[in-house]
Order: C-alpha cells, then structure tokens, then sequence
C-alpha cells in the first residue's frame, strides 16, 4: 500500500498561511512542509496548478485529500483533530461555534480584504497605501476594539483563544509588516499583546515571514524610487 503523507504547501511572507501553521503546531498535527516560492512562481507550475487549480497558498494534502483556503483549512483541521485538550479553540456548541464562525468571516471578508485593498500598491509596486481604502481598514479596527471593550473578555470571542483569535492574529501580522500603527485602537492593541504571549507558536510560525514582506517592500520601495528619479532626469532633458 502506497504511503501517504500529509503536506502543508505554504510561503512564509503569507498571512493566511501563518494562520494555517499555528493551528497545525496547536494541534499537534504531524506534516510535511513544503514551501512554494510565491516570487519565483511556484505556485503556478503545472503540478501545483493540478493539485489546486486557484494555485492559492495555503494549500493541504492529508493523505490525497485536498483542501484549500485557509479558513477552511483550520475549521477542516480542528474537525480532525479536535479533542479535549484542545476543543476550546473551536467549541462544539452550536452558539459558541457561531460566534467563532461570524469572526472567522469578517476576518476573511472584511478585515484581511480591507488590509489587502489598502496595501495592494505598497506591496506590490513600492508606492504609498491607497488613502481612500483606509477607511474601511479603520472601521474593521475600530469594530474589533469596540467588540472587546463591550465584549469584557480577554479574546475574540470568549475566556479562551480561538482559530478566530488565530486568523485574526496572522491578518494583523501583515499591519506589522507593513508598519502599520494600531496602538490608539487601545482594546485592540491590549488583545494583540495578549494573543501574541500567549499563541506560543506564534514567533515560530510569523516572525520571519514578517520580515520577507518588510524586506520585500523595502526593495519595491528602492526600485520605485530610482524608478521614477531616471523618469525625472529624462522628462528634464527633453525640456
Ligand atoms: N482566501 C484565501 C487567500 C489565499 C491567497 O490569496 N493566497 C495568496 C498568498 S497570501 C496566494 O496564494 N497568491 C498567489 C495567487 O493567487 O496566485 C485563503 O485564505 O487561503
């Protein structure tokens, strides 16, 4: 009988991979990892492409089983994986998973698309964040600060850590990339504190793809710059 494996194909520099990551060392879930080259287009060759035809990262292979997004991923994970030990970070009870399941949507369909609309040009081509995309990144701040000031409990939805408070953290890890300031979202700034001590995973799994992205831009942002100071030079001469 063939051996199958259980494959974990990520790029550190990506949010929604580092959520998938931390809760694979949470569970405790035996994996191979199998990093994809985002820059070098790794994700586009042929065999990535036949295992996941969106070629998005994250992407999971347990044993032939093929799972993508990342939200998905987590709630597959726990599903699996979940026991007594572990069962608070994504609770049975119908009412206390809906209150996970609402906060695991705004991530993905507010809060991560608002961080990514506002940083697209800065990520991608070393130019400032678009300003008329801020609003919506503040208002998701604002939302999640008052929701824990109301809330009174120290995480996202409850006494103890969930994947919510997990695929919230890995969006946030993209603002520190960024250099992004959060600190007057003071409820907010407190639970990322407390989620970061208190995730041990977290340096393991997010640190270092922090520092691609910052590096990254820091590049874009040079080249952009001697980019448009030739395009300076040359529209002078034509004068
Ligand atoms: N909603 C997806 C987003 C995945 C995604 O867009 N990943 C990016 C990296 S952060 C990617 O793989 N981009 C390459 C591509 O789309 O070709 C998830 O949460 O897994």
């Amino acid at each position: 009988m063939a051996w199958l494996s259980t494959e974990f194909y990520y790029y550190k520099a990506s949010p929604p991979c580092r959520a998938v990551w931390m809760t694979l060392k949470l569970l405790k879930v035996d994996f191979e990892e199998k990093p994809v080259d985002l820059l070098k287009a790794e994700n586009k060759r042929p065999w990535f492409i036949r295992m996941n035809p969106q070629h998005t990262v994250p992407t999971f292979n347990d044993q032939s089983f093929i799972l993508w997004e990342s939200r998905a991923i987590m709630m597959y994970l726990m599903n699996k994986h979940g026991n007594e030990e572990n069962q608070y970070l994504y609770p049975k009870e119908p009412e206390e998973r809906a209150k996970v399941d609402r906060m695991l949507f705004f991530d993905m369909g507010t809060l991560y698309q608002a961080i990514k609309d506002y940083f697209a040009p800065k990520l991608h081509q070393g130019l400032p964040p678009d300003p008329e995309k801020e609003n919506l990144l503040k208002t998701s701040l604002d939302y999640l600060d008052n929701h824990l000031e109301m809330g009174g409990v120290p995480y996202l939805c409850g006494e103890r850590p969930t994947i919510a408070d997990i695929a919230v953290l890995a969006s946030i890890t993209e603002l520190d990339a960024m250099d992004y300031q959060y600190k007057c979202y003071g409820e907010f700034n407190r639970w990322v504190e407390r989620i970061k001590e208190n995730i041990k995973v977290y340096k393991e799994c997010c640190e270092e793809g922090i520092k691609m992205t910052k590096d990254h831009v820091k590049q874009l942002e040079a080249d952009m710059k001697k980019q448009m100071e030739k395009e300076r030079k040359a529209s002078l001469t034509k004068k």
